[in-house]
């Protein structure tokens, strides 16, 4: 498609999906705003005072003409919906093997957290042709994360974790935006996304910061933490072992219930075990797990989060 030159710039397969949608709604604007305009003038011009034209007579139905304005569009509509709700399921469906990146929004400044370890400050380097994920938390108030070049926007919510995916297209340099006003620093909530050729992007992950993963990181926390006096080998309260908990389905009581029903232990199911341990019960266990609620930032839970996915996943391979 050609390039208008008003548009930002389109750096991702999603862009163009969003692009085509856009065209497509304004041609079938263009079509019948020419339509009705032309007619306008013509019928102006034909019947304007003195013309010599017969006005005996006016048709007042015309069964061909009214199905026509009802059935065409409809048939449009129909066809704009379908396209439109398509490229919405593939905008907010991340493929399965998408490169996880953690994002923290806070007044006023966006944090990234590479799964390798790398952190950033309102910049993001990916590498071009792959799928990207974005998984994103608030620290404070809403904010929300936006890349014209993408055609992408997602809120980053206060206590709830968001999703935001793309595959970029083009090596460059992109704006990103923070599109919820937040607060005095709004305006500078900004900063880049970086899209390079993987040979670059893996010279630039081993440069500088840390190259101890999130999930170690997580495991150290763990540790210093003591979660693992209680979910340890050695424990000295029940408490249930947090290998291959991640991913699967867990029995839980919530406040009230007589029988369990199962949830998906997720990063949201996790967030809550350690922030509101008093919420869900798993199933046989006491609640005797304090709240961490006033000692871990979104930070650490990303962390911690990460070190009980690692272990999960390790007991999935194992089997
Ligand atoms: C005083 C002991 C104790 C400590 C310390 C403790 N927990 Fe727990 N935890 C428990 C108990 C008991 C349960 C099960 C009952 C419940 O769901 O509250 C539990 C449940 C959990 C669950 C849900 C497990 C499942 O099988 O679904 C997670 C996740 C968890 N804890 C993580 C942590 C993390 C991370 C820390 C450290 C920041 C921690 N816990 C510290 C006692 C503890
Ligand atoms: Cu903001």
């Amino acid at each position: 498609m050609w390039n208008f030159p008003l548009f930002p710039e389109r750096a991702s397969t999603g862009a163009h999906d969003v692009d085509f949608v856009f065209f497509c709604v304004m041609l079938v604007i263009l079509f019948f705003l020419g339509l009705i305009l032309s007619l306008f003038v013509t019928f102006l011009i034909r019947y304007r005072r003195g013309t010599k034209v017969n006005r005996s007579e006016p048709p007042d139905t015309n069964l061909k003409i009214e199905v026509a304005w009802v059935v065409i569009p409809l048939i449009i509509s129909i066809l704009l919906y379908v396209l439109a709700t398509s490229v919405f399921f593939r905008l907010y469906r991340a493929p399965g093997d998408a490169y996880v990146v953690n994002v923290v929004g806070k007044r006023w400044m966006f944090t990234l957290q590479h799964p390798e370890g790398k952190r950033e400050i309102n910049e993001l380097h990916v590498p071009i042709g792959r799928p990207v994920q974005l998984q994103m938390i608030s620290q404070d108030v809403i904010h929300s994360f936006f890349v014209p070049a993408f055609r992408t926007k997602q809120d980053l919510l206060p206590g709830r974790y968001t999703t935001l995916w793309f595959e970029p297209t083009k090596v460059g340099k992109y704006h990103l935006f923070c599109a919820e006003y937040c607060g005095t620093n709004h305006s500078r909530m900004a900063g880049s996304v970086y899209v390079m050729e993987p040979a670059d992007y893996e010279r630039w992950l081993e440069v500088g910061g840390s190259n101890i993963t999130l999930a170690k990181q997580g495991e150290a926390l763990f540790q210093a933490r003591h979660c693992g006096g209680c979910h340890g080998p050695s424990q000295a309260v029940r408490a249930p072992l947090l290998d291959g908990v991640y991913g699967s389905q867990v029995p839980v009581l919530r406040e009230g219930d007589k029988v369990p029903h199962f949830v998906a232990a997720d990063q949201r199911y996790i967030r809550d075990s350690i922030l509101e341990p008093k919420k869900e019960i798993v199933a046989g266990y006491e609640p005797l797990m304090p709240s961490y609620r006033d000692q871990l930032g979104e930070d650490d839970l990303l962390k911690l989060i990460a070190y009980i996915k690692s272990i999960g996943l390790g007991k999935e391979a194992a089997r």
